[in-house]
């Protein structure tokens, strides 16, 4: 990926999922940027860029991170905020595994406490377990660990998927996963 094109895609991370008040701008209750707004203060910040460009930047996101509104006059983060915006996440019926990618060192914790969101809104579970290895692979060496989703949703709990095919749930309890 172009390097300024993965520059501003965390940038946009950052300012859609955690803090647009680094340009100076505010989400709605829904999680969406005014795209006018968000051009503006990512330019006062020191970055050019322009709808063109954010275009790009979208449209090439490898995680389809970002998604605009209909007249895209309006743009949001798919998930992964520690912001408390409602995205609308559709509640899904989970397949029967799901997989979480996690590093040794936490193995501990987990196994007492279960999977717990931390900072963000949820626990981020994954239906490959490519791509549980690759989000384990941020902090190391990665285990990749199931996680019983036939059983949690016969039990009650509720699973959303987000616009970019994350699984999402509020916790998962250790009795759920296997190690
Ligand atoms: C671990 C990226 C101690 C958990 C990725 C993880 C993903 C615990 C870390 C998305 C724990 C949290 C989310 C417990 C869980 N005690 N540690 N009880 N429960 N953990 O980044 O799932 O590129 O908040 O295993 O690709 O790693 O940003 O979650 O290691 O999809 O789009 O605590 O972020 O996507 O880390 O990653 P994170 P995650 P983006």
């Amino acid at each position: 990926m172009n390097k300024n094109i993965k520059h501003i895609s965390k940038l946009l991370s950052l300012i859609l999922r955690h803090d647009p008040s680094v340009i100076g701008i505010q989400l709605d209750k829904n999680g969406w940027a005014e795209v006018s707004e968000l051009v503006i203060g990512i330019n006062k910040n020191g970055q050019n860029i322009d709808v063109d460009l954010l275009d790009e930047v979208v449209e090439t996101n490898d995680k389809k991170r970002f998604a605009f509104n209909e007249d895209k006059s309006k743009i949001r983060a798919n998930q992964g905020h520690s912001l408390s915006v409602d995205v609308e996440l559709k509640e899904m019926v989970p397949p029967d595994v799901l997989y979480h990618g996690t590093v040794q060192r936490f193995l501990d914790v987990i196994r007492k406490e279960g999977l717990k969101k931390g900072g963000r809104q949820h626990v981020h579970l994954s239906h490959e377990t490519d791509t549980a290895k690759n989000v384990g692979s941020r902090r190391g060496q990665p285990v990749i660990l199931s996680v019983d989703t036939m059983r949690m949703h016969s039990e009650g709990f509720k699973f959303y998927k987000s616009e970019n095919g994350v699984w999402l749930v509020d916790k998962v309890l250790p009795q759920f996963i296997s190690f």
